[in-house]
């Protein structure tokens, strides 16, 4: 079986940083992914499966919804909090990270800022123990980096609205009992519905023949005159920043997420430095794979850092889109780049599922893709300084 050796880095003394409860949440997230995420999650990729049964674990753990209030259901934590168990995860597998994300950025989060009190109360309880999943429905076929253009629609009927359209690239689409669907009202104004499963015409085809992430359930969200009861719809927002305020969170989680997948990769490649010997000494004895490591573990450190200060940043509620962007952006490449040369130091070996690297590399193809491009957040970065919009 597949045995977990990962060791902690903590290059800078980032932990005198942290709280004790901080550290705490860390071991036992880092406990689960040993125990029950790392003997079975290559299998699944192989198999291009999502571990199902893992739900019910993710949600003891504190993976679902850890910031909402305890009164919902959640657990009150802090962001720090929440990043690190983004971190954990993805140490694991970028696909279970994103299951937590969707669940608790833009899932919980959205019903949360932006539901009524009964919507409150009828749905976050059970996303939080794992006994709903949910999905996030923002990106079209015709419509990815630039989502205002949406063409999902819903029309007036009484006492309910009639939904049309359709999603793509949906992650947890194929099982999820709930997702939030944003749609354009006859004004022309977005706005969030929650479409459950069961409704009549709403289909979720299952996205097949991904190279990436292929332990996450990945699929479209089809929508063929869904009765939506107006009751579903979220009463607290309108306009293309609903669904972007919940991109802030959710990329704020993935900031710390590609973290991990870079310590995994970083903490097995220098441990694989160390022990295969060629022309008599260990590769990590060779400058060139020194090089390497030492360029890795000091990206990592930095991408620590800007985590760090962008969760306190956030704790305050200071913490602007930009900033968040930006370190979505940064961190995302330095674990693809870690990646890629991790793989390198591994040879032959590299490219095998009997260590984790090949996997965290294919999986990062999509991190670096979704929740905005590499180019899309380098533009939002380019706006916020110089002031001009080079979107349009
Ligand atoms: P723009 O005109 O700039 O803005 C429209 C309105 O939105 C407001 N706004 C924001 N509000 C909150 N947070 C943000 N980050 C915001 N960015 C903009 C803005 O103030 C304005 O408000 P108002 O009141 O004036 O109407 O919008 P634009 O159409 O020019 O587009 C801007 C752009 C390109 C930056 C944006 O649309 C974008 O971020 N595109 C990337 C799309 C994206 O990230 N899609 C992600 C889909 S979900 C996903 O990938 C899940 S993966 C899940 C997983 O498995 O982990
Ligand atoms: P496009 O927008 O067509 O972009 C293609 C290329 O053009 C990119 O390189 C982009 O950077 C570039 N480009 C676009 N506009 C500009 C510009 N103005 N200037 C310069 N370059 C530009 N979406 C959801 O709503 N919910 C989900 O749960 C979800 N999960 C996903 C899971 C996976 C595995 C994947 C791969 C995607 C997921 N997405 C999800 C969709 C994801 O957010 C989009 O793929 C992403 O936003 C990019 O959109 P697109 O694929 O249509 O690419």
């Amino acid at each position: 079986m597949y045995q977990d050796k990962y060791q902690h880095h903590d290059y800078y003394g980032v932990d005198e940083l942290l709280t004790e409860e901080h550290k705490l949440i860390r071991d036992t997230v880092r406990s689960f992914v040993k125990k029950e995420v790392s003997p079975i999650i290559e299998t699944h990729a192989q198999e291009a499966s999502f571990p199902k049964q893992l739900l019910k674990g993710l949600a003891e753990v504190g993976a679902f919804g850890p910031y909402i209030p305890a009164e919902y259901g959640g657990q009150g934590l802090d962001q720090i909090s929440y990043g690190i168990i983004m971190q954990e995860l993805e140490r694991g597998d970028s696909g279970i990270r994103s299951t937590a994300s969707v669940q608790s950025s833009l899932v919980m989060y959205p019903i949360f800022s932006f539901g009524s009190e009964e919507q409150k109360k009828k749905y976050l309880p059970k996303l939080a123990t794992g006994d709903f999943m949910g999905a996030f429905g923002l990106t079209e076929p015709n419509h990815g980096s630039d989502p205002g253009s949406m063409t999902t629609h819903f029309k007036d009927a009484g006492d309910h609205v009639v939904l049309n359209g359709s999603k793509m690239w949906i992650s947890n689409a194929p099982f999820c009992d709930i997702a939030v669907v944003w749609a354009k009202n006859e004004a022309g104004k977005i706005q969030g519905l929650i479409v459950e499963r069961g409704m009549e015409g709403f289909s979720t085809p299952e996205t097949h023949g991904k190279w990436s992430l292929r332990a996450s359930a990945t699929g479209e969200l089809v929508f063929d005159n869904v009765k939506v009861p107006k009751s579903n719809i979220l009463p607290g927002v309108e306009g293309l920043k609903g669904p972007l305020s919940c991109l802030n969170s959710a990329r704020y989680g993935i900031a710390w997420g590609a973290l991990g997948a870079a310590l995994d990769c970083y903490d097995t490649a220098l441990r694989y430095s160390q022990e295969r010997k060629q022309f008599g000494k260990p590769i990590g004895a060779f400058q060139l794979q020194q090089k390497k490591l030492a360029e890795m573990i000091t990206e990592i450190t930095k991408g620590q850092l800007l985590v760090w200060r962008l969760g306190v940043l956030k704790n305050e509620n200071r913490a602007t889109p930009a900033q968040i962007s930006m370190a979505k952006r940064n961190n995302v490449m330095v674990a693809l780049e870690t990646a890629r040369e991790a793989r390198q130091i591994l040879g032959g070996m590299g490219i095998t599922g009997e260590y984790s690297i090949m996997r965290h590399m294919m999986n990062l193809e999509s991190v670096v893709t979704y929740e905005g491009t590499h180019d899309i957040h380098l533009l939002i970065t380019g706006l916020d300084v110089t002031g001009f919009n080079a979107f349009v």
